[in-house]
């Protein structure tokens, strides 16, 4: 897969870019991940990307130009199954986009900004629009790098066994059931007896039901929610 970012402020990037799974996944060959500033697609001198908005109002607006260029470049290398734009008044992301985007081949990632994107590219430019909760941040760039995390993280062979992503929460539909691990007993706080028994059927019983009872305890909505996204559903 291939994820090409476009911002003002694509130094934001780098501690994300090093850490673990990211890096990881780059580094096997799973993930090509591209970073490109939108000034350098600027058409004049002085580099700037933004103007007076028509109209009037307060602030500045990023012109179509220079963003319609640097995709139209990329669009030139290979073709993109979604051009995606962060913004705060778009639908939240979810594990069923997540795993949709997972699917993809190519896609590019647009930074909204505060400063406001020419509605002309939110029209003809983007194939789809991500917020990634209903608060507002400075800026697209932390939303850019929590929905390329949410996807990176699905491509097979970016986790390992253990970790595998199917077991996530949220991806049969039910939040994780508690975990526990060594020791048994801290400070006269007991792990759950079932745990330590043999029975393996049990115990999966347990587990499944402490994810059912805390899915309809902390996010019922989950449980009326039968679109996954998953691989077998797309
Ligand atoms: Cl995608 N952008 C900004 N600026 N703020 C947000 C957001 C996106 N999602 C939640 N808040």
């Amino acid at each position: 897969m291939r994820i090409d970012i476009i911002s003002l402020f694509p130094e934001m990037f780098a501690g994300f870019l090093a850490s673990s799974i990211p890096a990881r996944a780059v580094k096997k060959g799973l993930l090509e991940l591209e970073l490109h500033n939108l000034r350098d697609y600027s058409t004049n001198r002085h580099k700037s990307v933004d103007d007076y908005p028509y109209g009037g109002g307060a602030g500045m607006v990023i012109g179509i130009e220079p963003v319609d260029k640097c995709i139209s470049a990329l669009k030139a290398q290979r073709d993109y199954d979604e051009v995606i734009f962060t913004t705060p008044d778009a639908p939240v992301l979810d594990q069923p986009v997540a795993n949709r985007l997972s699917l993809c081949r190519n896609i590019i990632v647009l930074c909204g900004h505060y400063k406001g994107v020419d509605e002309r590219v939110r029209e003809h430019l983007v194939t789809r629009e991500i917020s990634i909760g209903d608060y507002v941040l400075s800026g697209g760039e932390l939303a850019a790098a929590v929905i390329a995390d949410a996807v990176i993280r699905l491509v097979p062979g970016v986790l390992n066994d253990e970790t595998s992503a199917l077991s996530d929460s949220f991806q049969d539909g039910l939040l994780s059931p508690p975990v526990y691990t060594r020791p048994e007993e801290y400070k006269g706080w007991r792990v759950p007896e079932v745990l330590m028994g043999g029975n393996d059927r049990l115990k999966a019983e347990w587990r499944h039901e402490k994810a059912l009872e805390r899915t309809k305890e902390r996010k019922p909505y989950l449980l009326n929610n039968q679109d996954h996204g998953s691989i077998q559903s797309v």
